[in-house]
């Protein structure tokens, strides 16, 4: 009985041992890229720029990873997928993560077994609609006909919107931003419901953005992170612990400016352990001790990416509001590093 449950137990060990050889974090070194899902276009988050290289506030989630793991932010292949096949693509093993306004979901995480490593911005949903319409609230959309992504958090919440107001609509379903966008232009539908930071993402690139306003509605949270697969829980840590190094790093003062002075060693113990000239972070997710210094370097820390990206200097003109540091009455936090 005793040795029955030993091997038991024997069996279990080497089984997750066998998982982590052939874990994501080999695949990735051996095949020297970094597979990552983004959106198939939105500005500021995930797009191509004019040579065709991606850029964006998701985009860079990608390139800190690939900073960390392969010591090289470009290596990285960028796979666009819709709202519909997003998650097919981190089931299959197309992408080895996801960085693609995705929204953490009880749903996402237990019935379609994913694990969101953290929280980059922090949404909920709202609507666009044309100034002309003349609409100021969105419980004055009784009979509205509105645009929606399919395969979104965005359906079920316009749904349970309606519903709980006792009014109706007539859904328009599209796939993707682009074709949203196209849709609502044409007058396809009378408004577009989808993030608040998509709408204006997507306003910013309206040929006459004033014509268009936000409803004062914000009808769901929508915190938006990046996500891994479940079951291989070292590969998680290191997404994980790569946002948190950037998040980490706008609150400690590290920036792109100063961080080469920083990592030849501070008075400050957790910079030393962030930057790894102290400690043995880097060894515990199996990277050297520059992985986070790495992250950082790729795009800058938190903040430089969110003003860089999506900002209020940026046409897209987002405010920080919840995204700005628990230290500034925001809630991105990270954990301790020690
Ligand atoms: N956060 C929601 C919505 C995500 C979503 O699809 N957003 C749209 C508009 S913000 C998008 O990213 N579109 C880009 C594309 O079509 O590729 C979810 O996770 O379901």
């Amino acid at each position: 009985m005793k040795k029955s449950v030993f091997l038991g137990a024997l069996t279990v060990a080497g089984l997750a041992a066998g998982a982590a050889a052939a874990g994501t974090l080999d695949d990735v070194k051996a095949r020297g890229t970094l597979n990552c899902g983004v959106s198939t276009g939105l500005a500021g988050f995930s797009t191509p720029d004019a040579n065709g290289e991606w850029q964006g506030f998701d985009v860079a989630v990608c390139r800190a990873v690939a900073a960390a793991v392969l010591d090289d932010p470009m290596a990285v292949e960028f796979v666009p997928t819709t709202g519909q096949t997003r998650f097919t693509a981190l089931a299959s093993g197309e992408i080895d993560l996801l960085a693609r306004n995705t929204t953490w979901t009880f749903s996402r995480d237990n019935d379609l077994k994913f694990e969101f490593v953290g929280v980059n911005y922090y949404d909920g949903q709202g609507f666009i609609a044309p100034r002309e319409l003349g609409v100021s609230s969105a419980k004055d959309l009784d009979g509205a006909t509105v645009c929606i992504q399919t395969g979104t958090t965005t359906e079920l919440n316009l749904a349970d919107f309606f519903r709980s107001n006792n009014i109706s609509y007539e859904p328009v379903p599209i796939e993707t931003n682009a074709e949203a966008q196209q849709q609502y232009l044409a007058g396809a539908c009378d408004v577009y419901t989808t993030d608040a930071s998509g709408l204006a993402a997507t306003r910013a690139t309206f040929e006459n953005p004033g014509d268009h306003v936000l409803l004062p509605e914000i009808i769901s949270k929508e915190p938006l992170g990046p996500l891994v697969r479940h079951g291989d829980n070292e590969w998680g840590d290191i997404a994980r612990w790569t946002l948190n190094a950037l998040i980490a790093a706008e609150e400690l003062g590290i920036t792109s400016a100063n961080i080469e002075e920083l990592s030849a060693g501070t008075d400050n113990p957790e910079i030393n352990r962030l930057l790894g000239t102290e400690g043995e972070l880097g060894a515990m997710i199996g990277l050297d001790s520059d992985w986070a210094k790495r992250a950082i370097m790729a795009g800058g820390n938190y903040g430089e990416l969110f003003e860089k990206n999506i900002g209020e200097s940026t046409p897209i003109g987002l405010a920080r509001g919840l995204n700005a540091q628990w230290t500034d009455g925001g809630l991105i936090y990270a954990p301790p590093f020690r």
